[in-house]
């Protein structure tokens, strides 16, 4: 039976669980500390959480790296402490999808263990992507692709690893060995790995790198053009990203969620230069959804952005999926500074303390908010990175002693990583660790000016960026922005600027203030200013007399 399709207007909030909330007190946030804070998730009125990895993991990309995807990992709590979590999400309306992470494993799961004991040409081996290498004594790679966060994307096996000799694959860390999709052993794996979570109630997945888990066959060489960025290259096909092969495996999951309720979803992540290659993810036997990241990508630019709005919608619309919308997560710069910086990636290169393009705090807060006033006015569904609710921006000046992400290890530092987007949140402004935990640790030390981004802090003021969300989100479910189309309208050249019903909605990304006319109500604004011409950096939502 088909279901509610609840995913298709959801406003679905990311906790990335080891900053979200700290029962424990290790500095590590944990599950008990998201089940204490659901109350919290409910008054701002999200739809939906998304949890980033809690399954059993080493932990070298912060659970990206799964050595058990049947189990909790103890940093986080146990199974008992996830089923009261989802148990008392469920109770209060919000559903919960989890992080799953097919493309590749940790070399610390027994599967590797075993590959790495095991002889070339092995049924072991072929669960994974290992190879001869080139050379006269295969001392060379397999081929000449380099590793996402830096360095090649091959390891050799020593003596010390087990039958040496071949090199694995892994498109990240060397520690994250890819799975071979093609062996149906890893297909018939993931199947049971799927109805495990399901069977828990899990009301969907969000695939880790969906666009990466088939290569080319014959793995032929290939380098990235100079000026290519995360996406992988620009127009031309990549022989590890977006491959034909990876849309049966969706085909072949999509069954699997029906034979559920019809309401469990599959939001693919998945890294692609243009939104027709992106939409092909949600054709109606796919994936339910898959991230916007040309959205993301978007400068502050209004022509741009009235553009990709367009595009989203045409291109999601033709294969009858919702568009969704994205402007913050846990591998990009947060967009409250993002959005400030004159031209940069979105991954921190050229990012710290003394990189020239250091945003404008003040600047970047007003257009966070109001890229987010625009966004949530939307029709498709909304992503929210937690922290993004309280105006948080990239934390830039982590002393190196705490960095953790993997891409500044690989790449010696040249990468600033992601760290920055990973602190823990701040609750209470006069609380240790501002009310992450009780006992003031925090895996990642919290700027001080963190203070006044506090929840506590912000609940208390009408102003602030939290209560600005809370009434976006319930003038979103209450006029059902969720759906319907839009209806453009002029309101210059650095304005974007739509109708939804009665309701209109302007952004303003020039430098001039933009008169909105007469009889304007305002039912949001990103934020105060009196009268009736929007200040540059904000948006408005309002209805005419
Ligand atoms: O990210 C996949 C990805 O391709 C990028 O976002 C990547 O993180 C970035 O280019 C690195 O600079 C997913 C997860 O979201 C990310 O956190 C994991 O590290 C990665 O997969 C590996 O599992």
């Amino acid at each position: 039976a088909p279901g509610s399709e609840w995913w298709r207007t959801a406003v679905i909030y990311q906790i990335y669980p080891r900053s979200f909330a700290d029962a424990s007190g290790d500095g590590i946030g944990d599950l008990p500390g998201i089940t204490a804070r659901l109350d919290d998730l409910k008054s701002l009125g999200v739809d939906a959480i998304w949890l980033s990895p809690f399954m059993t993991s080493p932990q070298m990309d912060a659970g990206y790296d799964v050595a058990d995807y049947r189990d909790v990992d103890p940093l986080f709590g146990t199974l008992a402490d996830f089923d009261e979590m989802i148990a008392e999400a469920h109770a209060r309306g919000i559903r919960l999808i989890v992080d799953l992470v097919p493309n590749h494993s940790s070399d610390q799961h027994v599967w590797f263990q075993q590959a790495l004991k095991a002889a070339p040409g092995s049924p072991e081996r072929a669960r994974y992507v290992f190879r001869d290498g080139r050379g006269e004594n295969g001392e060379l790679p397999p081929n000449n692709w380099e590793s996402v966060f830096g360095g090649g994307m091959w390891e050799r096996i020593t003596e010390a690893d087990g039958t040496p000799g071949q090199w694995y694959l892994h498109i990240f860390d060397a520690t994250q060995p890819d799975f071979d999709w093609t062996n149906e052993e890893v297909r018939e794996e993931f199947r049971s790995i799927l109805r495990f979570w399901l069977d828990r109630g899990v009301d969907g997945f969000r695939v880790d790198v969906a666009h990466g888990m088939v290569k080319e066959a014959g793995l032929p060489d290939y380098a990235p053009v100079a000026d290519a960025d995360s996406m992988g290259g620009g127009e031309e096909s990549v022989p590890y990203w977006g491959q034909d092969g990876v849309h049966d495996i969706y085909r072949d999951w999509h069954k699997v969620l029906a034979e559920y309720d019809g309401d469990r979803a599959l939001c693919g992540e998945a890294w692609l230069p243009t939104l027709e290659k992106t939409a092909l993810w949600v054709r109606p036997d796919e994936m339910h959804q898959t991230f916007n990241f040309p959205y993301l990508m978007t400068p502050w630019d209004a022509e741009e952005l009235r553009s990709v709005i367009r595009e989203s919608l045409d291109a999601f619309g033709a294969v009858g999926a919702p568009s969704t919308w994205v402007l913050s997560n846990h591998d990009v710069i947060r967009h409250a500074s993002r959005l400030a910086l004159t031209a940069d990636s979105p991954q921190g290169e050229g990012l710290g303390p003394n990189s020239a393009g250091k945003p404008d705090p003040a600047i970047g807060l007003s257009r966070g908010r109001a890229a987010t006033t625009l966004m949530l006015a939307l029709p498709g569904s909304a992503y929210v990175y937690q922290g993004e609710e309280l105006g948080l921006p990239e934390a830039m000046e982590i002393p190196d002693e705490f960095r953790q992400d993997p891409t500044w290890f690989r790449t010696n530092g040249e990468r600033y990583g992601r760290d920055g987007c990973r602190v823990p949140l701040p609750w209470s402004a006069d609380a240790p660790a501002f009310g992450f935990n009780d006992t003031g640790a925090s895996w990642l030390p919290q700027p001080e000016e963190w203070a006044n981004f506090a929840r506590e802090t912000e609940e208390a003021d009408p102003d602030s960026t939290l209560n600005l969300y809370k009434t976006l989100i319930a003038e979103r479910r209450e006029r059902s922005l969720g759906t319907g189309t839009l209806v453009w309208e002029d309101a210059g050249a650095d304005a974007v600027a739509f109708r939804r019903d009665d309701l209109h909605v302007v952004a303003n990304l020039g430098d001039a203030p933009i008169a909105l006319g007469d009889g304007v109500a305002f039912v949001a604004q990103s934020e105060p200013f009196d009268g009736t011409a929007l200040p540059p950096n904000a948006s408005a939502w309002f209805t005419r007399a």
